[in-house]
């Protein structure tokens, strides 16, 4: 019943789920891809391409995802894109202005979609892709199979540049995931979060308790462990780069991607995105790696917060996986004990959340260090390729 998900190259429900060798769906050359746009029904509506590097026209994006992005099953909050979340999201090493496509009418910016141009490995193959987020489509449109007609847009500029694979998330079931994975969260502010309906208060506890409950030592302990700078670059990346050969589904970044998405840019305008530590031994070497991102929620109705202040756990490396691979105990002691750090650092930051997701070496910290399973499941999805299911791995903004 998916009308249009059943005529794209992606895996349908009802194919053999059994092994099958890994590969793209459909194979097309950048001579057949039409250089029209594709036709849009409504004659109010028409194409227009983002310049997001002009302030009024990301603000446009930030306003439209403001009133209209992803809300939770019970509507209680919507993501809350800034200006340089969306800057360091959609403006990254290689970004192409035609894959930041909006439709207007009159005036007014009405729905969105958005591409970014990144390598990944499924496996023992790595394969020029694309990445794709921020679809969007003003609450008054909604029901009228625009969303397609953007799926097939960017689809189209996609292909026009030579690509024919791309990866996106949703928190929606389409044809067909190639991973699954739960969201956690470690409360930090849990008062607040109580106080917003995102945290219950279990019936054998109070509120009181509960905020104790969460609490976080004032210090880090972690010795060596500080802020990444310029001069860690290599070094993490090296690190990271080792350590993401363990799982299947991983971006392949260049020494200008591990910058721009890992390093705090203190001279970029606005809020603050990604906060990066390491943890340095003794003898000067990078042993740990860790990172976070800032995305805050608007809480739709509530007197008292307007917003909550999230912090997503990014990318994260420990050379305890390198040197003895085969010691999960080992792993699992080392990544708590950066982990609580981890969380000491986002309280003092002023963050109310910690959320990560089923995936990576998660679950050797993610009990252990408070967090608990939300409702809300991520799925991910490959565009043109098939591949055999894959259990954590990836990570994504
Ligand atoms: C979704 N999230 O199933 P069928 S995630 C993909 N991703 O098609 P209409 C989606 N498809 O079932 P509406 C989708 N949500 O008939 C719905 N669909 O086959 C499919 N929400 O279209 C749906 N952002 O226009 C159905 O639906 C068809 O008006 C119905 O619009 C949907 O960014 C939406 O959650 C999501 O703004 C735009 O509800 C709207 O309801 C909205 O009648 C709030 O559409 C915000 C929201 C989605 C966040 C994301 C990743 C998007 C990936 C898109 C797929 C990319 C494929 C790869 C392309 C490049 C290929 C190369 C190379
Ligand atoms: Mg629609």
């Amino acid at each position: 019943s998916y009308k249009f998900w059943s005529t794209q190259p992606v895996p349908q429900f009802d194919e053999e789920p059994k092994l099958i060798e890994e590969g793209p769906v459909r194979i097309q050359k950048v001579e057949d891809i039409s250089t029209e746009p594709i036709e849009l029904a409504l004659p109010q509506f028409r194409w227009v391409t983002m310049d997001l590097t002009d302030e009024k026209q990301l603000e446009e994006v930030e306003k439209l995802l403001y009133g209209h992005y992803v809300e939770d099953d019970e509507a209680m909050f919507r993501f809350k894109y800034s200006g340089s979340l969306l800057r360091w999201s959609l403006l990254s090493p290689g970004w192409r202005k035609e894959w930041h496509v909006g439709i207007r009418t009159g005036d007014t910016l009405c729905a969105f979609i958005s591409a970014i141009p990144t390598q990944m490995r499924v496996r023992d193959k790595i394969l020029q892709s694309s990445e794709v987020n921020f679809l969007c489509i003003h609450k008054k449109l909604r029901g009228k199979r625009l969303a397609p007609v953007l799926i097939k847009e960017i689809t189209r500029r996609i292909n026009l540049d030579g690509i024919w694979q791309a990866i996106y998330t949703g928190g929606i079931v389409l044809p067909r995931p190639v991973s699954t994975c739960r969201y956690y969260h470690r409360a930090l502010n849990w008062m607040k979060l109580y106080e917003v309906g995102f945290s219950p208060c279990p019936t054998n506890s109070t509120p009181k308790l509960q905020d104790i409950r969460f609490r976080v030592p004032e210090n880090t302990s972690t010795r060596g462990l500080r802020e990444m700078e310029a001069r860690d670059l290599n070094a993490v990346q090296d690190l990271v780069e080792a350590y993401l050969k363990r799982f299947d589904l991983t971006p392949v970044w260049s020494k200008d991607e591990v910058s721009h998405w890992l390093l705090h840019n203190k001279e970029a305008p606005g809020e603050r995105v990604i906060w990066s530590y390491v943890v340095e031994g003794d003898d000067g070497k990078i042993t740990d790696f860790f990172s976070f991102y800032c995305l805050e929620s608007s809480v739709i109705r509530s007197k008292k917060h307007s917003a909550i202040r999230a912090a997503y756990l990014y990318y994260y490396a420990s050379d305890v996986a390198l040197k003895t691979p085969d010691d999960r105990p080992a792993l699992k002691a080392r990544l708590n004990a950066v982990m609580a750090d981890m969380l000491i650092l986002a309280k003092k930051s002023k963050f109310d959340v910690f959320n990560a997701l089923s995936l990576m070496d998660n679950s050797l910290f993610l009990e252990q260090q408070k967090f608990h399973p939300g409702d809300g499941q991520l799925h991910y999805y490959l565009f043109n390729y098939k591949a055999n299911p894959i259990h954590g791995g990836v990570n994504k903004g």
